[in-house]
């Protein structure tokens, strides 16, 4: 594979919008505020957006709240064909996508190809769901009255995002708000707004009427989203980033009582028993931990592994992290890139020189590297003290904490004892033993001989502190109905 050319880069830059979408017109912000988005491996600026001010959030919110009754009443396979057609027009532009992800967030171009597909498939899943909206109509039990229970659009939404899968995190909203008739403000993370005006401009050509999505990248989320959030305009909160801002935002949304979900963060467990296909459980927490550079709130955190097995597997996975090459995502080879921002870089690094300082040995890795860009080494660590900080704490960075356990249920309470419950993962070939772990681990997701339960057909989200409600599957689109009922008198009664 050949290296991208500057011009290339160059080319695919000036080819994005700067502005923000407002009822359907690219715009300057009203205080003329702007927004620098770097890249991360070098730190240089790569273009300037417009930074949405307070005034801007409040007319993007009047420009969805004004086009929410026709956009409700559109027809359902009008919406379908429009979400049809972005992902058509997504999917034929996979590399510029993908290079724009690279550019601006870091991650290596085949992560950011299989985050394309991976994203687009939310536009398709929910074209497809936009039909199959349905209530029902039932008779009471006692005969004497029909129950009528319908479905409708819960009304303007807005919308969240965070930096590390710039366009999954966002078709994962607009997918289901839109196929459900809602309008939206869409708030893209501030280290990433260029591949959100990018989908912007694509859902404008794939039809969406103006007003429908408003895009507003903005410097000042808290200044920007928070008059939003307590405007009686508003009806629904869809969220994904941080707990400490989640919680924030659930207090926030009390005011107006308004609908929230969450997708906050995780500390996955990655359990490999002493049966398992040790190369399948390789391959797994390879994918589970290095996938997207360790910057998914599904990543492994802690790789729990039966003593029989620890030093081969440590010794095995140490081999194979060393195999993997650091540098600038749009490098041919390279397999992880840099961190997002320094602040990320300095976190994992203090998580590591604290666990090191508390006794833990490194096998690999343990420094970030000098120069520019936010680069850190892949990292294994065993002999990890009880309680150290990187156990309890989202690493979100490509080090893996092994810790050795001794049975189901040590492995099981381990697995456990966390605040957060999104995503567990455990290997065995006991089909029973992974059909008890599936109902003993506190997470909404369980992967079973697998690193990746990401699926645009299935429900996404966590329990404890990761979040509240779905996103994808049958269910995600709930998450932008109303149910509503409509009681009829008996239609028999008057002969
Ligand atoms: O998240 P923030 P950050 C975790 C991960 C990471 C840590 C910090 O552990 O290291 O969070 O990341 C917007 N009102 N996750 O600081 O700040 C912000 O602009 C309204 C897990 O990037 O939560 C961005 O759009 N919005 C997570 C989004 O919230 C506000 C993915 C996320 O940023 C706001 C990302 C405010 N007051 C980080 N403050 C996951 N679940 O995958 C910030 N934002």
């Amino acid at each position: 594979m050949t290296a991208i050319s500057p011009e290339q880069e160059r080319r695919l830059l000036d080819s994005v919008p700067t502005g923000l979408l407002i009822d359907g017109r690219w715009r300057q912000a009203s205080d003329g505020g702007t927004l620098d988005v770097s890249d991360p491996s070098t730190g240089e600026v790569l273009l300037t957006v417009a930074s949405a001010s307070a005034a801007d959030g409040q007319d993007a919110l009047a420009a969805a709240h004004a086009a929410q009754a026709s956009w409700a009443r559109t027809a359902p396979r009008q919406r379908a064909e429009i979400l049809r057609k972005a992902f058509d027009l997504v999917t034929a532009r996979t590399e510029d996508f993908a290079l724009l992800m690279t550019l601006e967030m870091g991650k290596p171009l085949a992560d950011s190809r299989a985050e394309v597909a991976y994203g687009a498939e939310f536009l398709r899943w929910f074209s497809e769901q936009t039909n199959r909206i349905a209530g029902r109509y039932q008779t009471a039990p006692d005969g004497a009255a029909r129950l009528l229970v319908a479905k409708r659009p819960v009304g303007p939404c807005l919308l969240i995002t965070p930096w590390n899968f710039p366009l999954a995190m966002g078709t994962r909203k607009l997918g289901p708000a839109l196929a459900a008739g809602c309008t939206v403000v869409f708030k893209p993370a501030a280290l990433t707004p260029l591949t959100s005006l990018l989908l912007a401009q694509t859902l404008i050509e794939a039809g969406v009427p103006d007003g429908v999505v408003n895009v507003i990248p903005t410097r000042h989320a808290g200044a920007v989203t928070g008059p939003l959030i307590r405007d009686p305009r508003l009806r629904k909160l869809s969220f994904t980033g941080s707990t400490e801002v989640g919680q924030q935002l659930i207090a926030d949304s009390a005011e107006q009582v308004l609908r929230v979900s969450m997708e906050l963060g995780g500390n996955a467990p990655l359990i490999v028993f002493a049966d398992a296909d040790l190369d399948r459980a390789l391959d797994g927490a390879m994918l589970a931990k290095l996938r997207n550079g360790g910057e998914a709130c599904t990543a492994a955190n802690r790789l729990l592994v039966e003593r029989s097995v620890a030093d081969v597997f440590a010794d095995r996975l140490t081999s194979r992290f060393r195999e993997h090459t650091l540098g600038r995502g749009t490098l041919p080879d390279v397999k992880i890139g840099p961190l997002v921002d320094a602040e990320t870089r300095d976190k994992v690094e203090r998580l590591v020189d604290a666990a090191v300082e508390g006794g833990a040995k490194v096998l690999t890795g343990g420094h970030k590297l000098p120069g520019a860009g936010y680069f850190y080494e892949p990292t294994v660590l065993t002999d990890i003290p009880a309680g150290a900080e990187i156990l309890r704490e989202e690493i979100f960075g490509p080090v893996a904490p092994i810790i050795a356990f001794d049975s189901e249920d040590e492995a099981v309470a381990l697995a456990n004892e966390t605040q957060y419950g999104l995503v567990a993962y455990a290997f065995t070939k006991d089909l029973n033993r992974g059909l008890r772990l599936a109902e003993r681990l506190d997470a909404g997701m369980i992967g079973l001989n697998t690193g990746i339960v990401s699926n645009p057909a299935a429900p996404f989200g966590g329990v404890k502190q990761s979040g509240i409600g779905r996103e994808g599957g049958l269910e995600g689109i709930e998450e932008y109905l109303e149910t509503r009922y409509v009681g009829i008198a008996d239609p028999f009664a008057e002969g």
